[in-house]
Formats: structure tokens, sequence, C-alpha cells
């Protein structure tokens, strides 16, 4: 191969590899939750609805197939009260009538037992009940849970654990070079890990200083006391910096080689200078 053509070739590979941001996975937090509208349900009670009850945690969606020949509707109330209008259907009727393979979906946003029945065969019952699981509001239900939350800055992925028997870690937003800032779901305690990649050197909580309660090379561990907003600021020695900062001296570094490498081949090969 030509040697500028081999260089042309190895500064592109060294500039995509520079460039190309690691795709990052996001995780996802809420679950769907199926149930069956099962076939023949018109004549059954209980069973008409599989699972039932169907257990979820708040967050979740349950999403209703009506796998039956006929069409059903899977409306929040009762037989004998009626429609209360959380689901299925407007408070005192049952507008929403999955026809057959149709599909209903409601996401469950607080926990609780919420009884449903068919509109059109109020012998059909279920219940869904919600647990406050992992991203409930009003606490853990007095256990130590951890939660997570994903910063994302220039296509790097910073992962924030949080353990606390209060609330959940939903959010991490990193102010390049400044401060991360967390969202819980409520006020309370926690105990936060924060990779170094992110943050390092001398924590700081609302501006004054972290209590920290573990550290290791890839990460610190520190207390945090959540107020009402939900809303933690922490400050450091370092916060990542902006991609365009590290880019640009990756990058200026490489050209320099590069083209020293380059101006060395060339007079080998007898080229002349680039
Ligand atoms: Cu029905």
């Amino acid at each position: 191969m030509n040697a500028r053509i081999a260089n042309a070739v190895g500064v592109t590979a060294i500039l995509a590899a520079i460039l190309l941001p690691v795709s990052a996975l996001v995780p996802a937090y809420a679950a769907e939750v199926a149930v069956s509208i099962t076939p023949g349900s018109s004549t059954k009670t209980t069973d008409a609805y599989s699972p039932n009850p169907v257990e979820v945690n708040v967050g979740d969606t349950v999403v209703w197939t009506n796998d039956d020949s006929q069409p059903h509707t899977a409306t929040s109330g009762t037989p004998s009260g009626g429609a209360d209008g959380m689901f299925g259907g407007e408070a005192g009727s049952f507008g929403t009538v999955p026809t057959p393979d149709a599909t209903q979906s409601f996401t469950f946003e607080e926990e609780g037992e919420f009884p449903y029945y068919c509109g059109l065969h109020p012998s059909m019952i279920g219940t869904v009940m919600v647990a406050a699981g992992s991203g409930g509001n009003g606490g853990n239900g007095g256990e130590p849970a951890e939660s997570t939350a994903t910063a994302e800055l220039d296509g790097e992925s910073y992962e924030v654990t949080s353990m606390s028997a209060d609330n959940s870690v939903t959010g991490a937003e990193i102010a390049a070079g400044e401060s991360v800032t967390l969202t819980f779901d409520g006020p309370g305690t926690a105990e936060v890990t924060l990779p170094k990649s992110m943050v390092s050197g001398s924590l700081m909580v609302g501006g004054a200083a972290a209590e920290v309660v573990n550290e290791d090379d890839q990460s610190t561990t520190i207390s945090v006391t959540v107020p009402e907003s939900g809303e933690v600021v922490i400050t450091a020695a370092t916060v990542v910096p902006e991609f365009g900062v590290i880019a640009a001296l990756v990058l200026a570094v490489s050209l320099v080689a590069v083209i020293g490498f380059a101006r060395f081949k060339g007079t080998a090969f007898g080229l002349g200078r680039l």
C-alpha cells in the first residue's frame, strides 16, 4: 500500500477510535407485566384474567391482552360499585373495550390493591396488587434498598448507586467540570456510591464536606441527607470535564504523533516532506 494512503487510513482509524462514542446502555427500571383475558372468560370468574391477582411494582405497566374471541373490558372498580375511572373506562362507564387480540395498558403510580372487572360480563373479576418496589415513593418499607441512576456525558455512562430505606435515586446529571446533581424520589438519608471517573477528590455536598463512608480505587461512597426537593448537588476537586476538552487534547497529541511518523516515513521512502 502507498505510504500516504496507509497514513491516511491510519489517521482515519485513530480519529474514528477517538470520536466514536461508546453506545450507552440505558437500563429499564419499569417493567411491563402481561395479563391475559383468557379464552372463554365470559363464563369465568376470578380465573378470567390471568395471572390473577397480578403483582407489580409502582411504575410498572400492566398490559391486558384479549386472548378470547369476543370483546371484554378490564375496568377498574367492582361490579357492584361500578367503574371508578382509574383505568379501562371513564367513571361510571367502561369506555375501553378491547376487541379480540387488542391490548389495554395502564401504568400504576401508587401502591395499593386495585380491583377491576369486565363491564360486559360482571362475573369476571381481577385485582392488581401494586407494591412500592424499588422505584416507589414513600419509602422502601423500612428496609434499605438499592437503586441506581445513570448520568450520561458525551456518550459515556456513569452509574450512581444509592442504598436507602427512605428513598430511591431516580436521576443523575453532570454539569461538566462543575458538579453532579442527583435526584431522589423523596427526602431522607442515603449512602451514595459515585464512580471516580465521574467525581474524585474532596467531595462536597451542598457546599459542605461530604461524609465519606467508604472509598476505593474505583468509587467513593458518601452519606447524604436528601431534602424535600429531592435534589442533592455534589461538587468535587475533579468533576468529569466536557468530552471536547479531552478530545482536543488526545487529538492534538495523536496528530502530532501521526504527522511526525508520516514525515519520518515520507523521508525514508523518498516521498518528500508532507
Ligand atoms: Cu367480558
